[in-house]
């Protein structure tokens, strides 16, 4: 089916033009345009049914997460809620979602915001700000939220897929010879880092975001962030989520997709302005355990990051979308130089971090 027939499924009226929008790696993204206007009226998605299995549970969460958001903007006076958060069309029967059997696709309403704004450090702690006050707003959510990718964040699985990934490589035949020594270096890595993220679980479970980068981000004209899109992984889970994803792609002198290196680098400017940002709002509501281990999330990204592109290069590039094959060695190798930078900047990181918490090793 076409994507103006599917867009039609929905409770929309005088549909005028569907158009491709550049997608993030994982789903495909359509504007959707009405005859009464000349901006989009709605975000069509398709859904990737391979990476979110189970599509009722992801919409049911976004439905409930939004509903929850839109509660508290109401009560914070907010004017014009719909374009404030990310808000649902509902299908002609009413379901949070259509499916042809095979495809399964979600509408939502447009918000209009401005282009990304340049990335500077003041821009990156007011993105702090946002996520801060996104998890503050969820922290009293009364139900935990169903993992709609199950254990996505934990490193041990993601270190074990990487290994069966290998496996799978040299069966199949692949072509690894660039890979070098990288997969010994991240083992090495999460060994000497393991302790700490063995105490990850001593932190509570907050309904977290999940993919905190800056394009996941809106802005305004003003440079303000109006909200968080992508509401894809909202679920329950440990803080550093939120926080160490967002300074694995925002704290990067480079993208991840650069094969220069040697341009990648972690950016204490960013780091400590997000920080400033992110603490403001959740200063007060931290654990003790989240206090101690925030500085292992920033260095949990980067490996976690280029385990993930690593063990895809090796299974033949089946979950990330990529324009040449090895790419997702790029990614790797590339996210595998920021995780250096990191390692060689955690002392500083700690140190910051417990200055603003207060915090105090034993
Ligand atoms: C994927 O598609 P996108 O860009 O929203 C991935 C994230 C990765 C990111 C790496 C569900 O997000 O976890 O950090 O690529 N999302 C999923 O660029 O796997
Ligand atoms: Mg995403």
């Amino acid at each position: 089916m076409k994507s103006i027939e599917i867009a039609k499924q929905f409770k929309v009226k005088n549909i005028a033009k569907v158009k491709a929008l550049r997608s993030g790696l994982i789903n495909d993204t359509f504007l959707v345009y009405t005859k009464d206007f000349s901006e989009p009226q709605y975000v069509l998605q398709r859904i990737n049914n391979h990476v979110f299995t189970d599509v009722a549970r992801l919409q049911n969460n976004i439905n409930k997460v939004s509903k929850h958001l839109r509660k508290k903007l109401a009560e914070q006076g907010e004017q014009d809620i719909d374009h404030k958060v990310v808000t649902l069309v509902r299908t002609q029967e009413g379901k949070t979602y259509y499916t042809d059997g095979e495809t399964y696709w979600r509408m939502m309403l447009y918000i209009p915001h401005a282009e990304e704004p340049e990335m500077t450090p003041e821009l990156c702690r007011k993105a702090g700000v946002a996520i801060g006050r996104f998890e503050k707003m969820l922290a009293d959510h009364p139900t935990k939220l169903k993992p709609t990718i199950p254990h996505f964040h934990d490193i041990k699985l993601r270190v074990n897929q990487m290994m069966e990934a290998m496996v799978d490589a040299i069966v199949n035949n692949r072509d690894i010879m660039d890979m070098g020594n990288l997969m010994e270096d991240l083992f090495l890595c999460y060994h000497q880092y393991k302790p700490f993220f063995d105490e990850f679980k001593q932190m509570p479970l907050r309904v977290c975001h999940f993919d905190t980068k800056i394009s996941n981000m809106l802005f305004d004209e003003q440079g303000e962030v109006i909200c968080l899109i992508d509401l894809d992984t909202v679920m329950s889970g440990y803080i550093t989520s939120d926080y160490g994803d967002f300074l694995r792609t925002a704290a990067n002198f480079t993208h991840e997709n650069d094969r220069a290196y040697k341009r990648v680098g972690f950016n204490m400017e960013v780091f400590k302005a997000f920080t400033d940002g992110y603490l403001t709002e959740m200063k007060d509501i931290l654990t003790p355990a989240e206090k101690k281990l925030l500085p292992y999330g920033v260095l949990l990204f980067p490996l976690m990051q280029s385990i993930r592109f690593l063990a895809d290069f090796l299974n033949g590039n089946v979950y990330y979308h990529v324009d040449y094959p090895k790419q997702n060695l790029v990614r790797a190798k590339n996210q595998f130089a920021l995780l250096v930078s990191v390692h060689q900047h955690i002392d500083e990181i700690r140190n910051y971090i417990y200055s603003i918490v207060g915090y105090e090793e034993d």
